[in-house]
């Protein structure tokens, strides 16, 4: 497993010098700057590898390459960002950069409720609250035909009652946070606009539209020697009637078949995918793991087995993810990949989100995205790897 940090670049309030003493090979960045639908320049993208080169780390995974809102909807200009998107990738295999991770996500980007929501050690996490979303839909974004279920809209209409103005504003704050692009400017007419776009897209339309989207760009990856993988909804469940494609084991098996070609892969995000108690982390690791490209470790304490449920980023081993038995079945697949000769048994990882946590608030960094907090999940993944790496070979030599 090959151990990877995420940098948001020059700007970055974590700088190349501290992210190079954690230990880690491999960089996970983007050009940040640039809009989904750009062409990525070649000039551009060795810059950036040769400043992560001069820290001692290599530029292993792009993340993301945005998939712009016009592709998805295949509206606009969504055939010359496509063209765009394709010359991204030449750019970037011109550069070496062989793994490209990429989401498929209407709209929202990620969404929560609150980014620093205290746990018991008072180190913050951020959280999904299901029943503040509905507040949110229902009464902040008034959102014309939000209906929920009878006793979800009760529930929400009475924590509304009661929710102070500044709650209100927070929440607001911290939804629109997942927005893409100029967020922190957007409006909720901003916000209502961009989901009104969606109003004739359909779930299956969308699935369709990623069908082509795939079509078009995992051959030119496949040619190039790339490999795309793809990063599940977060939350994974649909959100203010936002159709969602990438939720599930059956989303993701449907998707490798509908490009059958090994460089359409998958970004395995426990977190993301964790939030949804039916969907087990280890299994789909087992089914298909021999089209994971790159996997984000991370893991959510949920508040009950429903979907949608509320939940809350935890400790890296203390989530109702089985960390342990996800990390065993990655090293299982890496060493059929090994058995198999395959190039690409060193599975790129970065520990995901951390808690905020030992001082973690001074950085004012991007949320989740934190030193110290992070930090502590890579040296306990570690921790799980080594252990496990140990024990198997004590077995083996027994034997
Ligand atoms: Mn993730």
């Amino acid at each position: 497993m090959q151990e990877s940090w995420r940098w948001f670049g020059p700007g970055d309030v974590i700088g190349l010098d501290a992210v190079r003493q954690t230990g880690v090979a491999g960089i996970v960045t983007a050009l940040h700057h640039r809009a989904p639908g750009e062409v990525w320049g070649a000039d551009e993208i060795a810059a950036r590898r040769d400043r992560i080169a001069a820290h001692g780390m290599v530029w292993n995974v792009v993340e993301s390459l945005p998939v712009s809102e016009d592709i998805k909807r295949q509206s606009g200009d969504w055939r010359a960002h496509l063209r765009n998107w394709q010359a991204s990738l030449r750019a970037l295999a011109d550069c070496g950069i062989p793994t490209v991770c990429y989401n498929f996500m209407p709209v929202l980007d990620w969404t929560r409720t609150d980014l620093a929501w205290p746990t018991a050690s008072t180190a913050t996490a951020m959280r999904f609250d299901w029943i503040d979303f509905v507040v949110f839909d229902l009464f902040l974004l008034c959102r014309p035909g939000a209906t929920y279920d009878p006793e979800v809209t009760e529930a929400a209409t009475a924590r509304f009652a009661a929710m102070p103005d500044a709650r209100c504003k927070a929440l607001i704050e911290n939804v629109v946070h997942g927005l893409p692009g100029a967020a922190a400017e957007m409006t909720l007419a901003d916000v209502r606009d961009h989901l009104a776009a969606y109003d004739q897209i359909t779930e299956a339309r969308l699935r369709a539209n990623m069908a082509d989207f795939l079509q078009e760009v995992a051959p030119v990856a496949q040619d190039l020697g790339m490999r795309l993988c793809c990063h599940p909804d977060d939350p994974p469940f649909g959100l203010m009637g936002l159709p969602r494609v990438m939720s599930t084991e059956a989303d993701y098996a449907g998707m490798l078949a509908a490009v059958d070609l090994p460089a359409n892969g998958i970004t395995l995000c426990s977190g993301s995918l964790g939030a949804r108690a039916d969907n087990d982390l280890p299994g789909m690791m087992r089914r298909l793991g021999g089209r994971v490209h790159f996997i984000h470790l991370r893991n959510v304490a949920r508040q009950d087995d429903r979907v949608p449920a509320s939940f809350h980023e935890s400790g890296h081993l203390s989530g109702d993810v089985d960390m342990v038995a996800l990390i065993a079945a990655i090293l299982d697949e890496e060493a059929r990949r090994r058995a198999a000769g395959r190039p690409d048994s060193d599975i790129p990882f970065r520990p995901d989100h951390g808690l905020n946590m030992a001082g973690d608030d001074t950085t004012r960094g991007q949320p989740g995205y934190s030193l110290v907090g992070r930090h502590v999940g890579l040296a306990e993944m570690r921790g799980v790897i080594a252990a496990l790496n140990t024990y198997r070979a004590r077995e083996a030599a027994s034997t």
